[in-house]
């Protein structure tokens, strides 16, 4: 067994992530990377590297033979898929696991039941996770979703199975919009996914969207690593997280952590994951499970102290959790800025040089970036450049020591949002914790108004 040499199936501040948790355990690292991506910190960083491909991801991160190829060259015998492109596809996972070659994720099986959506509200049901009110299951029949609509209340939310992250869903308000606008969200669901089941929900008109972390051996045993808020988006990009949510206490989270820990250790799941609840009114309601490590975790390893990409090798190494549930403690509070090169007003990407960069730094101050000066940013991938993660003793104290990080960081020569993340941070919403998901994108169009 004994993990050697990792292949890291991404790129960004979260290859470098993952290549800084396995040099610290000894362990070599592979990058491949796309020609647009040779000038990235984590490919000169790592131990070894391949090209892949051509910029589009369809022809490099996503190609599965080119990075398997690449892992049977260099004789990696594990691959981290990261975040995004092959981190939730099961048929890789399977693909990397008939080569012999170690997945450092969960178990194929599971990465498949929660992608579909229908499937996962089922097994987190079974599983005694509270449910949004809803159809039970897919519904095809407009009697019979509007059977459903009757007995929950308008108005529904119509959800594609095969969705997630916000596509392919439409509010209806009432009985007589339901044929047309199902069929349309039928219609954009076939198109993007190429399946056009769907499920309906109780719309809840403003709730916050709080995930809990998870980990399991694949043995039977798990804990749950507290929750996170991330409900400041926009678009159904998340902007800012923090952890502990403001509105949660020791008791809820408690007993909230306990139901999905016993849920996971039930399952058998294995590795890190992260159950999205929408919570309203003092009551959770699970929505969806991702089954990868996500963008925000470095909030909760800040509250908890644990490695979490250390964590998942240890465990794709066959190696028990590193804690019981008994020794975690919840320390603090810890807020995520994601930094993207992009307009902080209008939102458009803006790749460029960087000609000067300067991280914020000091007691508490994390920045997971793969910036220097003189990188160019390429255009073909997602804006996000960094991630500015502040810890402090209480909220207020972490809050005055982001605006701090914030005054200090240096981005030159592209557009940031770290403007943007000065002024949510002084915003009286945000100081009290008093927001829901739709709090950023009424403010941004109030200001825009102004
Ligand atoms: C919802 C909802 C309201 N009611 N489900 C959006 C993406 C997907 N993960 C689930 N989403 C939502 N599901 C019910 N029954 C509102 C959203 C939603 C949302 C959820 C979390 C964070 C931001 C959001 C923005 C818009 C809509």
């Amino acid at each position: 067994m004994a993990i050697n040499r990792i292949l890291i199936a991404n790129r960004g501040e979260i290859a470098l992530r993952i290549h800084r948790a396995a040099h610290e355990m000894g362990i070599e690292t592979v990058a491949v990377h796309s020609t647009a991506d040779a000038e990235a910190m984590h490919v000169r960083l790592a131990d070894h590297a391949v090209c892949i491909g051509p910029p589009a991801a369809a022809d490099s991160y996503l190609n599965t033979a080119a990075i398997i190829s690449a892992a049977e060259v260099t004789g990696a015998d594990a691959i981290h898929p990261g975040y995004g492109f092959m981190s939730e596809n099961a048929q890789f996972a399977e693909i990397v696991e008939a080569h012999g070659i170690t997945w450092i994720g969960p178990k194929p099986e599971h990465i498949r039941t929660m992608g579909d959506k229908v499937q996962a509200k089922k097994t987190a049901g079974a599983l005694g996770l509270p449910l949004v009110p809803g159809s039970d299951g897919a519904v095809s029949d407009f009697d019979e979703m509007k059977r459903v609509a009757a007995e929950i209340g308008y108005p529904v939310l119509a959800k594609a199975a095969a969705g997630g992250g916000g596509r392919g869903m439409k509010v209806i308000p009432s009985e007589d919009q339901m044929e047309p606008l199902v069929k349309q969200a039928m219609s954009e669901a076939k198109a993007a996914f190429g399946d056009d089941t769907m499920y309906l929900e109780k719309y809840l008109g403003n709730p916050r969207h709080i995930e809990f972390q998870v980990f399991g051996d694949g043995n039977g045993n798990a804990i749950h690593l507290g929750e996170r808020d991330c409900s400041l988006q926009r678009r159904h990009q998340k902007v800012l997280e923090e952890a502990p949510s403001p509105v949660i206490t020791p008791e809820e989270r408690d007993r909230m952590g306990g139901i999905v820990a016993k849920a996971m250790a039930d399952m058998g799941y294995r590795g890190a994951g992260t159950i999205e609840f929408l919570w309203e009114d003092g009551k959770f309601y699970f929505i969806e499970m991702n089954t990868r490590l996500q963008v925000e975790h470095p909030v909760t390893e800040a509250i908890t102290g644990m490695d979490l990409v250390r964590e998942q090798i240890r465990i794709a190494d066959g190696k028990p959790l590193s804690v019981t549930q008994e020794d975690l403690r919840f320390t603090g509070h810890a807020i995520e800025c994601r930094i993207n090169a992009e307009d902080p007003f209008t939102f458009a990407p803006s790749p460029g040089k960087v000609t000067a960069y300067h991280p914020a730094g000091g007691m508490h101050v994390r920045v997971d970036s793969g910036l220097y000066a003189g990188y160019s940013i390429p255009p073909y991938y997602d804006s996000m450049i960094a991630k500015l993660i502040v810890y402090g003793r209480t909220r207020e104290g972490c809050i005055m020591r982001l605006k701090r990080a914030l005054e200090e960081m240096v981005v030159e020569g592209v557009k940031t949002s770290i403007p943007l993340h000065a002024e949510l941070i002084r915003q009286p919403d945000i100081l009290s914790g008093d927001y829901s998901i739709k709090w950023l994108e009424d403010y941004l169009a109030k200001r825009n108004a102004e």
